[in-house]
């Protein structure tokens, strides 16, 4: 039973195998129906070349924030249960997925375990999690810096915003 006060989380979808979109529904859906969870914001969807390992397809990603009851670990397992739902296989270290679903920002808290660390320590490199989180989150704050203003210093670079998620 969720305790904890309530708390805004930012996380990072992303996709390049499969029914993306649909994955990402689901996946919104299951968020939005776990007791002590609210969806308050989604990005749009936006087309993302690979980053980290570049000889597979382009990826689709979106951020979402959510108000939520949940410790920072138990929105950890509930993005994991919904990563394995979703039809994700783990496998190489950067490579293809289904869904990938990261945790970016847990309120100000910073949480770093040996599976769990907060804020996310690559997003700051990462246009395809700030493109889609400036959106939604732009004065949520990474390592002390706005999102928005990363990702200015940074650049979209060849991420391009596709508009709202489709419905069913
Ligand atoms: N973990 C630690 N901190 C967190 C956190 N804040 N949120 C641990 C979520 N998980 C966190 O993740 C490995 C472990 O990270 C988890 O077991 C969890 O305990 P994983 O999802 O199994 O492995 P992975 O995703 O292959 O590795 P990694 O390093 O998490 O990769 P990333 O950082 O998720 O990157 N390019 C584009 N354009 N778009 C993408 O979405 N995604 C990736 C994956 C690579 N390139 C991409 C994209
Ligand atoms: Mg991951």
């Amino acid at each position: 039973m969720p305790t904890e006060p309530s708390v805004v989380a930012t996380l990072s979808l992303g996709g390049n195998e499969g029914d993306v979109t649909g994955a990402f529904r689901l996946a919104l859906k299951r968020l939005a129906s776990t007791p002590g969870v609210e969806v308050v914001a989604r990005s749009g969807v936006w087309r993302t070349p690979p980053w980290g390992k570049t000889d597979q397809p382009d990826f689709l990603n979106m951020a979402a924030a959510l108000r939520t009851r949940l410790s920072a670990r138990g929105l950890l397992d509930l993005c994991q249960d919904i990563e394995r739902e979703g039809g994700r296989q783990r496998h190489e270290r950067w490579g293809p997925r289904t869904l990938d679903i990261d945790i970016i920002t847990f309120g100000d808290a910073h949480v770093d375990e040996p599976d769990l660390v907060v804020p996310h320590p690559r997003a700051a490199e990462r246009a395809f999690v700030l493109a889609p989180l400036a959106e939604i989150a732009p004065d949520a704050r990474i390592g002390g810096a706005r999102v928005a203003d990363l990702l200015t210093r940074l650049g979209a670079g060849e991420a391009t915003p596709l508009g709202p998620l489709p419905p069913d």
